[in-house]
Parts: structure tokens; sequence; C-alpha cells
């Protein structure tokens, strides 16, 4: 198949770009578009041209896999500006995504029409860069600095009903779109053209207006956003062609960039991770209704992210006070996202209405699938797989949200064993992404793939995670925060600690985020290890644990807290219960406290390579982005480690 082909009727030209699977614009695409704009400009017989794409969507952008090579003419920027300058008058038809690259080949466009439900964007600082081909230079003078900062700077993409008010697009068509935009073009021919978007005047903005998009864009350690604000301000300030020159500038210094390398291998990792070469030509079982097992926090947000989703949920809970209780944090998350303009009040009765309430473990008969979210203890969640074998179909799916338990031990008496799995959802389960997936060796492949087939549906992230205590996060989680007590037993500043966590781009510090969570948690865990005659060594939470100190639900943990106040601060009381444990003060650059801490979570994360609990350095990346608020720009403790020691190394 020929990348690009082309069909003249009564004037118009419809040149069709066909490279799947997302019509990336590589070398041999510019250079096919490049040809066709001279060839067509030199076809007395063409009076417009229609660019449209074959497949699921328009151009998606520059072709990521390309940029770690040497950039080949004909250049993006170029391609825009040729196509700007054709006699005849092109017509971007957007269906799917017009993104990056593709949107700026929109921009040298003399027209943009879309299909309903098609979107734009300029995604680049999801990569770690800014629009490399005018979008920062172009956008601002089609559509106005505020619009263009917005979707610059965010990285989002917009609705084309949303592209239209912002003046990104000319029109959205319903039906067939190449028709349809041949129609428009035909029409457009009758008046006299726009100018060029090049030649559109821009009018600048106050410092007041810079000032405030830079507060929201900023984010530590992710220069982008501000670098493509930058961009934005020039274009808005200087000619055409010295803002060009800038964002050319600023484009190849970013791509080479190490917040540019993790984001691309966050990218190719995201699209990876939900289809593991393991499960090649696995049927996933169909899942047409699911059960779940404990209304609280977890079960509810379980039982919302089922729901949200369209499958019809049965709630299982012990009493009918407890079934009316899991009702209503189910409602509760929907009425949070009727309150965020997510959902309306009918979408919500509906959602609810999709819900049964029961005791009666009878009503699971007919779901596929079943996931259990009850009390961490081992007899309790025994007692419910009990109830399951009982009630369940022998082919339902059958799993534990487990966060510390030995699935195995959960399901030990468990018939057809081979239906069973944990689940291990992070809460709030109806918004975080990360999904565990944690098969026995007893799991068959296609309960796996039907794991794998939930995940997506959810719109999680999932990641395989073989058995030990605490899977893949939580064991990471753990050695990081005994990392830092070890940093704080050396004499550095618990809030410095924090501090330097903050700077590395997590929003909380190991600290703060214990006493957010509770402390008593973890300390539980121990104290029920060391019940069963483990050696476990006398932590520092443990001690601000036993004289009442959990987290800010009891006025103070690591920091003390006023009432009504979250903001941390210095504990003495602190200082005085840990004064026989820790070393004389000392003081530690943050840099290199975070690059201890992350550093400690790398080598668990070998550790756990090691012994075959998770499938590559990138899952682990993913579950610490997805579960831990791992800055996405850092690329996640894996590649973080690898870079930094390449760095070292050259
Ligand atoms: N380059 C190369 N491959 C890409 C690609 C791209 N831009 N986008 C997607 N793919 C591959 C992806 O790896 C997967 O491959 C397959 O396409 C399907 O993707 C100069 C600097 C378009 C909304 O950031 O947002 O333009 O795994 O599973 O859910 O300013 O892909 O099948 O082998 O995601 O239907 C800016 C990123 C680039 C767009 C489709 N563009 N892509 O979603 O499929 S920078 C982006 C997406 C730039 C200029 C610059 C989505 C999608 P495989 P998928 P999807």
């Amino acid at each position: 198949m020929p990348l690009l082909t082309v069909k003249t009727e009564g004037g118009i030209a419809v040149v069709t770009l066909d490279n799947p699977p997302v019509n990336a614009l590589s070398h041999g695409v510019r250079q096919g578009l490049w040809d066709m704009v001279e060839r067509l400009d030199a076809d007395p017989e063409v009076r417009a041209v229609v660019l449209t794409c074959a497949g699921r969507t328009f151009i998606a952008g520059a072709d990521v896999r390309e940029f770690g090579k040497p950039p080949e003419p004909p250049h993006l920027p170029d391609l825009v500006a040729r196509i700007e300058a054709a006699e005849k008058p092109w017509v971007a038809a957007i269906h799917g995504s017009a993104l990056g690259g593709g949107f700026e080949i929109a921009l040298g466009c003399r027209f943009r029409v879309a299909l309903e439900g098609a979107s734009v964007g300029l995604p680049e600082v999801n990569l770690g860069i800014i629009p490399g081909a005018s979008g920062t230079v172009r956008t601002p003078r089609l559509a106005g600095v505020e619009a263009a900062v917005q979707l610059v700077a965010s990285g989002k993409p917009v609705t084309a009903a949303k592209g239209l008010e912002m003046g990104l697009l000319d029109a959205v068509l319903s039906g067939d779109l190449t028709a349809e935009a041949t129609v428009f073009a035909c029409t457009a021919l009758k008046t006299p053209l726009p100018a060029a978007v090049s030649a559109r005047p821009v009018a600048p903005m106050s410092d007041a207006f810079w000032a405030e998009a830079r507060k929201v864009a900023a984010k530590p350690g992710h220069q982008a956003p501000l670098r493509a604000l930058d961009c934005l301000r020039a274009a808005s300030e200087r000619p055409f062609e010295e803002a060009m020159a800038q964002e050319r500038a600023t484009f190849l210094e970013l791509r080479g960039s190490e917040e540019a390398a993790a984001l691309r291998h966050v990218f190719f990792a995201e699209r990876a991770a939900p289809r593991p070469a393991a499960l090649a030509g696995v049927e996933p079982r169909p899942v047409a209704k699911a059960g779940v097992i404990g209304g609280g926090t977890m079960g509810a947000g379980i039982a919302a992210a089922c729901r949200a989703a369209g499958l019809p949920v049965v709630l299982i809970e012990r009493d009918g006070e407890a079934v009316a209780r899991g009702l209503a944090n189910i409602d509760r998350v929907f009425a949070g996202a009727v309150k965020r303009g997510k959902l309306t009040e009918a979408g919500r009765a509906e959602k609810m209405a999709g819900v049964t309430g029961t005791t009666d473990y009878a009503q699971l008969a007919d779901c596929d699938l079943v996931i259990e979210a009850v009390f961490e203890e081992i007899g309790v969640k025994r007692a419910v797989f009990a109830q399951l074998a009982a009630h369940c179909r022998p082919d339902a799916v059958l799993a534990t949200n487990t966060s510390y338990l030995d699935p195995r031990a959960i399901a030990e008496e468990l018939p057809h064993p081979e239906r069973f799995i944990g689940l291990h959802f992070f809460s709030p389960a109806h918004i975080m992404k990360l999904l565990e997936i944690v098969p026995t060796s007893d799991t068959a492949p296609e309960v796996l793939a039907t794991a794998f087939a939930l995940a997506k549906r959810l719109g999680k992230m999932p990641v395989r995670a073989g058995i030990c205590e605490g899977f893949i996060g939580n064991r990471i989680l753990r050695r990081y925060r005994a990392e830092a007590e070890a940093l704080v037993a050396s004499g550095v500043a618990i809030a410095e600690i924090d501090a330097a966590m903050r700077g590395f781009g997590l929003k909380m510090g190991p600290f703060e985020a214990q006493d957010l969570g509770g402390l008593d948690i973890a300390f539980l865990q121990r104290e029920g290890a060391r019940a069963a005659g483990q050696e476990v060594p006398e932590t520092l939470g443990d001690i601000l644990v036993r004289a009442s100190r959990k987290g800010q639900k009891t006025g103070g943990g690591w920091y003390d807290y006023v009432e009504g106040d979250r903001k941390p601060r210095v504990s003495p009381q602190v200082a005085e219960l840990l004064a026989g444990r820790i070393a004389a003060a000392r003081e530690m650059a943050r840099e290199e406290i975070a690059e201890q801490l992350v550093g400690a979570m790398a080598a668990e994360g070998q550790a756990i390579l090691d012994e075959g609990i998770a499938d590559g350095p990138a899952e682990i990346d993913l579950v610490e982005i997805h579960g831990y608020g791992f800055p996405r720009w850092k690329g996640g403790p894996m590649h973080h480690a690898a870079r930094a020691a390449a760095l070292r190394a050259a």
C-alpha cells in the first residue's frame, strides 16, 4: 500500500494518508506529503485539497520511535510551512485524533474541519517536549493566546465541539467526513480565502496573565510545560520567524533531555503492559456481571469502578445495616462524580439501579467474576471463599483483593483453584489506575487474561505480580520507608527528607504520607508478624504508635497538627521520643536524600526482578507511577536508577 493516494473530482483532490496504526509522521510520510503539495500545485485540474487519513485516526503526531535518531529532511516545520504556502488551499479533515505534529499539519492547512467525536491536541509536554512544528507559534495566531496556553501547557486534547468553540476548528461535521469536507471545500472556494494562520495577528497578554499561567503549569522537575509557556509568550510578542527559531531550539534541546527519555519510556511501557507476551492468543472469559464482597471503602470503590464500566454489580455484606452502609459508600462515589460535573443526577440513579445490595450469597449464582474485599484477616477471607465455592458457578473467576496476605492461603480449600486470582486495587479504587494482578501457580491462563481484560475495561493499568509479602508496590514501599527511617536515625531531619521527595516530584514525602494514611496499619502488620514468631526489629514508627501518635487522625504522628489544619509542624515530642535512637543532627543535600531513597526503591525492585515477582523493570516503574505517585517525568525508580548509573559511568 502506498502511504499516500489521491483522487481528484470536480476540482477537489482528496489525499488519503495510510500509515498504520496511527498515521504517525515518519520520514516517508513527510516526504510523501511534501511531494504531494508540489504535485497538486502543478495540477491545473485541482482547485483545493482535502487531507484525510485511513484507519482509526487522523495523524497522531510525530513518530515517537524516530525520536532517538537524528532528524531527516523534510523537517516537519518546513512541511507545515510548505502546505501553508501551497497555491491550492488545503483542508484538514480530522477523525479520531489530530495530535502533536498531526495538529500542526492541520495548522498549516487553510481550513480545519473535524468529525463529531474527534479530538485535537498538542500533548507534547506529556512526552517532556514542546510542539516542534509551529504549535506554539501558529496556535495563538489561530485561536488566541489563552486557548493556546490551555492546549499546549496542559497537554490535554479537547473534543471537536470544544475545539470549534475555542477557534481551533472551522467546522464540526457529521456523516461521511470525506464527502462533507469536500462540500466544505467547494463552498469555501466561493469566497475570498482567509489569511494563512502564520500571517494572522496575535494580541499579547499581561505579565499577570503569564504569572498565573506559570503557577498553574509548574511541576517540580518537569520543565517542558514552563518552557512551552516561554515559547507561547515569545510567539505573542515577537515576529513569527523569531518565535519559530525559539520553538525549534527549545524543542531540540528538550528532545534530548532526561525528562523526555523518561516520558518516552513510560509511553511505551504503558502501551506494552496491558498486553503481556505470555497471554498472546489466550482468550479471556466473558464478564457480563460482577459480584463484590464487602462494602467498605475498598469494596465500594471496586464496585463503583465496575459499575462505571457498565457492569451490573451484586454487593454482598454480612447484615442489613452493612448492606445499607455499603450502598451509601458506592453512591457517595457517584455523588462525587456529579459534583465534579462528570455525571448527571440521572446517570447517578442509573448507576445505582445497577447495584444489588444483599446478604444472600445465592445472588452471585450468575456472576462471571466475584471480587472479595473484606477485612484483611485470613479466617474472615477463607469463610468468604467457602461461601463463594458453594454459590458461584465453577467457571466464575474468583478474586481476592488482599494487599498483604498470601493468596494461596486464602484459596487453600477452594475447589477449582484454576479460577482463583489476586486483584490488588489501590485506594480509592475508583480513581487509582494501578491494578496488581496476582496469579497463583494454579491460576488458568484464561483467568489471568480475564483479569487483564477487566483492567482494560475499568481503565486500569495492569501489572502482573508474583506472590511475596506486599507484592511489588507495598514491598518497595516498605523498603523506601525503612530507608527513610534509616536517614532519620543517622541524624537527617524528618522535614528535610519530606522536602527532598517533594522536590523530586512526589506530592508528599514518606513521613507526611504516613501521617495522612495512618501509622497504625503497618504497625499492626509488624505486630502480627512478631506475634507469629517472626523477628521484626522495632522501627521508629513503632515507638510513635506506642505513644499514640498514629498520624493526622490522632493530632500527631511524625509531625504535630493543630485542629482543622493539615499543615505538618516539627514535633518536639517526636524528637524526645526518638532521642535515644537518633544520631547527632547532620546536613544532607536534598538531591542526595532523594537519590538515596529512590536508589533503595530500585534496589528492592531489582530483588523483585531477580525473584521473578515482576516481568520487567518497566512494569515496576508503572506500579510506582500509577500506584504511589512517583513522578512520570522521572520514568519510575528503575528507569531513574538506570539513567543515573549510566550518567555516572559516562
Ligand atoms: N508514534 C509512534 N507510534 C505511536 C504513536 C506515535 N506518535 N502514537 C501511538 N503509537 C503506537 C502505539 O505505540 C501503539 O503501538 C499503537 O500506535 C496504538 O496506540 C513535532 C514533537 C493516537 C490517541 O503523543 O495518544 O508530534 O503497541 O494503543 O488507544 O510537535 O496512541 O500497537 O505497536 O495508544 O487507539 C505527539 C500519542 C507526538 C500521540 C490512539 N503525539 N498517541 O490511541 O492506540 S510528538 C502523541 C496517542 C509530536 C511534533 C511532535 C494514542 C492515540 P503498538 P494506542 P489508541
